[in-house]
């Protein structure tokens, strides 16, 4: 990376790279302007994520560890049907697989015949991943994959022509929007075969305010977790965004469902990014993330517009978060 603000920003050569710098130029040249969430998972994404997960405000992971541990045996009842045919669990976005791990234990302590890849955008987390799931379940065949969902999907599908048990866990499915998720349920249906398996983690519509505190808590991590972006930004790209002149803003909409942050800058100011110049206007604001939140009928239409059967539903015990099994 040339840090060298003067001389023409050169992206490196590796892929991930060049799709980072052209989204974040994109995003930024949008109006109004956005950045990818995605993103938000390098090292220290990661680290902050992790704190974020044990935040008291933060209910969701607590929810859907409920489920998976407590209904384990209700969650593999749904998900195997037929005990004799050898599968593929495949985990989009599988972070640190704290929640599937208790379904992975279950499944090898019933010998079952399966191997486990877990997918990720970010290389680091998988690697603490592996390391853990090596000391904890030695006995699991685990392959894990690096990179965006559909292309690791792909890449999955080259690798085995097995029956395949897909989990999206963690209400990932909700920082997409609304469009977005419905073409993402359309393609994973195309993408596999009649009898696989799919499980949806969904953050239901709750009260307001116990969604709004889980994004907007007091000691300000989530505020650094979106932050964190724009350092990632400086450093992988050779910007300079000062960090104190942008002011973290969540908002949720009992509506729609849609939970959303934002940067907003505090004054009118001008970031750079070798040979390119982003105005931004004071108390302009940049869309971040979007947490979508749903209801149970919205679930079920998802399911049917993308041709979906649901096998079962199972919420945590406080009714706040489902996981919705379904079959192609
Ligand atoms: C990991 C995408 C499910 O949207 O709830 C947590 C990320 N952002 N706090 C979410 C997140 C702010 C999280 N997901």
């Amino acid at each position: 990376v040339h840090r060298d603000k003067q001389s023409t920003y050169i992206p490196p050569k590796r892929c991930i790279q060049e799709n980072f710098y052209s989204d974040i130029i994109d995003g930024l040249s949008y109006n109004p302007k956005k950045l990818p969430s995605k993103y938000f998972y390098d090292e220290k994404g990661d680290q902050l994520f992790q704190q974020i997960m044990s935040m008291p405000e933060y209910y969701l992971t607590r929810c859907e560890l409920d489920i998976f541990s407590n209904k384990t045996s209700e969650l593999a009842t749904g998900i195997i049907s037929d005990s004799e045919q050898p599968f593929d669990l495949i985990e989009l976005g599988a972070g640190d697989a704290m929640k599937s791990s208790f379904l992975l234990k279950y499944l090898v302590r019933e010998d079952m015949d399966f191997r486990y890849i877990p997918i990720d955008i970010s290389g680091n987390i998988l690697s603490i991943l592996n390391d853990n799931l090596r000391k904890d379940i030695p006995d699991l065949d685990i392959v894990p994959l690096e990179g965006e969902y559909f292309d690791m999907l792909e890449k999955a599908n080259s690798l085995s022509k097995r029956k395949k048990i897909v989990l999206l866990l963690g209400s990932n499915i909700g920082n997409m929007e609304r469009d977005e998720i419905h073409d993402f349920f359309k393609q994973l249906n195309a993408k596999l075969n009649k009898g696989d398996i799919i499980v949806i983690g969904f953050d239901l519509k709750k009260n307001p305010s116990i969604i709004l505190n889980a994004y907007n808590d007091r000691t300000g991590i989530t505020a650094a977790f979106n932050l964190n972006l724009l350092t990632r930004i400086n450093r992988e790209l050779g910007a300079d965004f000062d960090l104190r002149q942008f002011q973290h803003y969540q908002n949720y909409d009992p509506i729609s469902g849609a939970c959303r942050s934002y940067l907003v800058s505090l004054k009118d100011q001008k970031v750079t990014f070798g040979n390119q110049t982003i105005n931004f206007r004071e108390n302009e604001p940049i869309e971040m993330e979007i947490s979508q939140k749903f209801s149970l009928p919205e679930i079920e239409h998802f399911a049917q517009y993308a041709g979906f059967d649901t096998i079962t539903k199972i919420t945590d015990a406080q009714k706040w978060f489902v996981d919705a099994v379904w079959q192609v």
